[in-house]
């Protein structure tokens, strides 16, 4: 037997034992590749991400809603460091990673180019933004890579605190006056379909999912997870008195699912090729925050070059 197909079998045998590839393992290339893909645009997500929530942070309605926000979305900065670091370990250094997305190489979640317009729809994000990226998450843990695994069983208990205080607004509008309720509907009424988009095109569409699958990056598909998210968000909905706007929403007794209507694709496919309504804002921002700490960069280096010159004296 040959040495490449030795190390193939040893790499197959392990996905087929749901044993984690880790960093030192060999893998076809192919496959680390396919993970630097989702992982990194995973990560730019988790960064770009604190945008739409960053707006409200100095109108927050009080200083505790703005404490918890301010948690939040260190949380998201924390994560998208794990996920970079996690990308790193495959080789993928992270001025490579962000290069790419700067220069509109690698993609991030369609859902941060929308605009947050009003406080409830930092109630909308939490709760079903972080809640789609929940139900996706969870099944992550399972991934075949260990560090990426790993990272996602830590990020999941924190998503978790971020979809109930989502909903916790959500509620509280709710029990509201008129506006305040309207405030909320309309959040959702903006915030639902570019959430549904968040997992991805359908199965049969999806150009990496088959792959993915057979190599256990992915444990489930799309539509499974989109599905999972609609049948628990909907009752979510009706027990504070607000609409899902999808006018073919209903109880599947047969199939014990909610049916649901059309996705729009092409406003789909406009968002991830970079004309969503803030795309063009959201890249500008990170690199103009990127830029501006340049210096930070430069002094860390100083520094554990001066440490490292310390330790040889
Ligand atoms: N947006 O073949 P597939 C969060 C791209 S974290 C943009 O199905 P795949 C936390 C896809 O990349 C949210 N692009 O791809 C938070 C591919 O393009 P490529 C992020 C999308 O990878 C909350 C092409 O379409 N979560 O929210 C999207 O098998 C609140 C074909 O698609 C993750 O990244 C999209 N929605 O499946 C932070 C989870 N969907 O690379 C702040 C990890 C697809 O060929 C506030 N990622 N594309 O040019 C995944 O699970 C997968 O990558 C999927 C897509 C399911 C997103």
């Amino acid at each position: 037997m040959s040495e490449a197909s030795s190390l193939q079998d040893f790499f197959d045998g392990k996905i087929a034992a749901e044993e984690k590839i880790e960093p030192k393992d060999w893998m076809p290339e192919a496959y680390r590749k396919n993970l630097i893909r989702q992982m990194s645009q995973h990560a730019h997500s988790e960064v770009i991400g604190m945008q739409p929530e960053g707006n409200w942070l100095s109108r927050a309605p009080t200083l505790e809603r703005k404490s918890v926000l301010l948690a939040k979305i260190q949380d998201e900065a924390g994560h998208g460091l794990y996920l970079y670091s996690a990308t790193e370990t495959l080789g993928a250094s992270r001025e490579e990673l962000i290069d790419a997305l700067h220069e509109g190489r690698a993609k991030y979640a369609s859902i941060f180019n929308y605009p947050s317009l009003t406080w409830a729809d930092i109630g909308a994000i939490g709760w079903l933004v972080d809640g789609a990226a929940i139900v996706n998450q969870i099944s992550l843990q399972r991934t075949s890579y260990g560090p990426y695994a790993r990272a996602m069983v830590r990020i999941c208990k924190e998503e978790s605190f971020h979809q109930r205080q989502g909903y916790q607004i959500m509620v509280a509008l709710c029990a509201g006056d008129d506006a305040q309720k309207a405030m909320a509907q309309d959040a959702l009424d903006r915030w639902w379909w570019p959430s549904l988009m968040m997992f991805g095109p359908h199965d049969g569409e999806s150009a990496h999912s088959a792959q993915s699958m057979v190599w256990k990056i992915k444990r489930a598909g799309n539509d499974e997870l989109r599905q999972k998210f609609v049948d628990q968000t909907v009752p979510q909905a009706d027990i504070i008195g607000l609409r899902i706007p999808d006018a073919d929403l209903k109880w599947n007794e047969t199939r014990g699912h909610y049916d649901f209507g059309a996705i729009d694709w092409e406003e789909f496919s406009r968002v991830i090729s970079g004309n969503g309504p803030c795309n063009r804002q959201r890249l500008a921002t990170h690199r103009q925050a990127h830029d501006n700490g340049a210096w930070v960069r430069a002094a860390v280096q100083a520094y554990t070059a001066r440490q490292g010159e310390q330790a040889d004296e």
